[in-house]
């Protein structure tokens, strides 16, 4: 017998992601209810090849009787409704950044920390980590694995998918407005974002980073390991599906490239392209869609001790949101956490 799962924020660039993913991957739901606000109910999203979902109200909706829930609604309607759903038996994995940090709620990436799956958390809340810190602990896992990472300095690149579908309009329509002589004007971003890079995603905090920076730092220490340091920088480029990184880090022990290249080739959800000519790398463009976290660019970092750098790209919709929410319920699933829901 499949489950009862509910999807909040069902029309969001995630919440459709997620649906997508779950038919694609075959996860055994018997009933699958399409949630988000009232404004929305109604609307009609397809589920798999031939079934259609009709959208319902969250706050109407009863979560008795529903084994899971994969949220994906911006934070402040999961604070609200997170905790009701979970109360109601309904065990949680949220995307926002609501319950991260918060003690008692695991947040897991299931190639990083997947011991976290063994049993119901207390709460009944789960929650997925930032699409930027994703892809960079896939990656750094196996080479954590060799020689402990010390110190990350990072740069990233990340599309404007991350901010959802009017962003992704934006850009479109800012791009088309160039070519037709309509100046742009931001709606979505601070300033314009085609043809543009802008070095400020989330709000500012005290010490100058932004919040978007912030995460990457105490989610990586959350899922990784307590003792790294991360300097980050998170740029928004006009791409639209895909986050792109470059990595430099510093380990506590020595480890070599070859070392380095042959554990990534081995680590799941990791794929290699790295072949040192023309186009030997992945960009954005051509891994929207793919699962894998890829690793591209790895050499020595020379100018401090153990040192290696490295360029990797994912998809933020899939790795970075919907099919690592997808992966924790199958990992849930197969340990028999969601039967006991
Ligand atoms: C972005 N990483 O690209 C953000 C989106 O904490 O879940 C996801 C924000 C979050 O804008």
């Amino acid at each position: 017998m499949g489950y009862k799962v509910a999807i909040v924020g069902a029309t969001g660039a995630v919440g459709r992601e997620i649906i997508k993913t779950l038919a694609e991957r075959g996860f055994p739901a018997d009933e699958v209810v399409a949630l988000a606000s009232g404004r929305s109910a109604g609307a009609e999203i397809s589920y798999g090849e031939d079934r259609v979902l009709k959208v319902r109200d969250l706050e109407r909706f009863d979560f008795a009787g529903t084994q899971l829930g994969l949220f994906s609604p911006g934070a402040a309607v999961s604070a609200v409704h997170a905790p009701r759903a979970a109360a109601a038996g309904c065990l949680v994995i949220d995307n926002t950044s609501q319950f991260r940090m918060e003690p008692g709620v695991p947040l897991v990436v299931p190639e990083v920390n997947p011991q976290h799956l063994a049993r119901r958390p207390k709460r009944g809340i789960i929650a997925n980590p930032n699409c930027s810190t994703i892809q960079m602990v896939v990656a750094l896992k196996p080479l954590h694995d060799i020689a402990k990472v010390r110190r990350i300095v990072v740069a990233t690149y990340q599309s404007v998918s991350g901010a959802g579908k009017e962003a992704m309009d934006e850009l479109w329509s800012q791009t088309r407005g160039i070519f037709v002589n309509d100046p742009p004007t931001p709606e979505q971003f601070t300033k314009p974002i085609a043809f543009n890079v802008i070095p400020h995603i989330d709000r500012f905090m005290d010490d100058g980073a932004t919040k978007e920076e912030w995460k990457m730092g105490v989610e990586t220490r959350k899922i990784l390991d307590p003792d790294i340091q991360v300097m980050a920088t998170c740029v928004r480029v006009p791409v639209m599906i895909g986050h792109a990184e470059a990595v430099h880090v510093e380990f506590e022990a020595p480890i070599t490239e070859r070392q380095a290249r042959e554990a990534l080739r081995e680590a799941p959800g990791v794929t290699l392209l790295d072949t040192r000519d023309d186009g030997g790398y992945a960009t954005p463009l051509e891994i929207a869609g793919e699962d894998s976290v890829f690793v591209s660019r790895l050499r020595r970092d020379p100018t401090v001790p153990n040192g290696l750098a490295f360029w990797c790209v994912a998809d933020n919709l899939r790795k970075g949101a919907a099919l690592n929410a997808v992966q924790i319920a199958e990992e849930l699933h197969r340990n028999g956490v969601l039967d006991a829901a």
